[in-house]
């Protein structure tokens, strides 16, 4: 069995960073292959042939599992990490306990499918210290509610993370951790602390010497 994980330029791909925790966490083996984002036409080969050749659907992160002879694809971060879930459930990827689990889940697919603004105002620029822009009310509100959303679930598990032991729910956040990070988000001390916390996996620091790299490299 073989994991190939496909991702963007790491300086900027928020939704690669959620599986590359996962496995990370897991701690199985696997390959990295990046992909450089932000290549448009006239150049030849373009970001999007480029993801192409690895999942129909035209985005980052896949993940390719090579197993008996056979390759399987899953695209879409929370789809990965889903199935990453399920086929290492020593990991607990979710909590086991039920209420926590839904709890998590939620979490997870409202930040999936949710906090455009954010996305929007505060980009993520993994290894960079930026000055805060001027933030819209929904961007604001979304900020509050993310915050809101940690301190009640800290608060409610006991252990290091969202739900005690580190979960999807904290590889979902994980981007939105840098980006608080990068534009010097005021938030309170609960959940500093808990950005502290991921900042410091290890998972984190191999993401951030291959997105110093891309810096050095002139390619980020
Ligand atoms: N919902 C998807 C979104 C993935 C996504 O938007 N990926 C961006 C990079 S971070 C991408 O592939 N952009 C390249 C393009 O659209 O050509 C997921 O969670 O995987």
């Amino acid at each position: 069995m073989a994991y190939t994980l496909v991702v963007g330029t790491m300086q900027w791909s928020s939704w690669s960073l959620r599986p590359f925790l996962a496995l990370s966490a897991i701690g199985v083996p696997f390959e990295t292959v990046v992909i450089r984002l932000r290549v448009k036409p006239p150049e030849p080969v373009t970001t999007k042939d480029r993801i192409l050749e690895y999942s129909p659907a035209g985005k980052v992160p896949v993940l390719k599992i090579e197993e008996n002879g056979k390759t399987l694809t899953v695209w879409d971060s929370l789809a990965i990490c889903e199935t990453l879930a399920e086929r290492h459930p020593e990991a607990k990827l979710w909590p086991a306990d039920p209420h926590a689990r839904a709890m998590a889940r939620s979490l997870s697919s409202e930040m999936h499918s949710g906090f455009p603004d954010i996305r929007d105002q505060l980009s993520m620029e993994f290894t960079s210290k930026l000055p805060l822009p001027e933030l819209r009310d929904d961007t604001q509100k979304q900020i509050a509610r993310i915050i809101a959303a940690w301190s009640e679930a800290l608060a409610r598990h006991k252990g290091d993370f969202l739900f005690g032991g580190f979960s999807i729910a904290d590889c979902m956040y994980a981007p939105v951790v840098s980006r608080f990070d990068t534009y010097d988000v005021a938030v309170p001390p609960d959940a500093r602390a808990y950005m502290d916390r991921i900042i410091a996996l290890p998972g984190m620091a191999a993401w951030r010497k291959a997105a110093q790299k891309e810096i050095a490299a002139g390619i980020a």
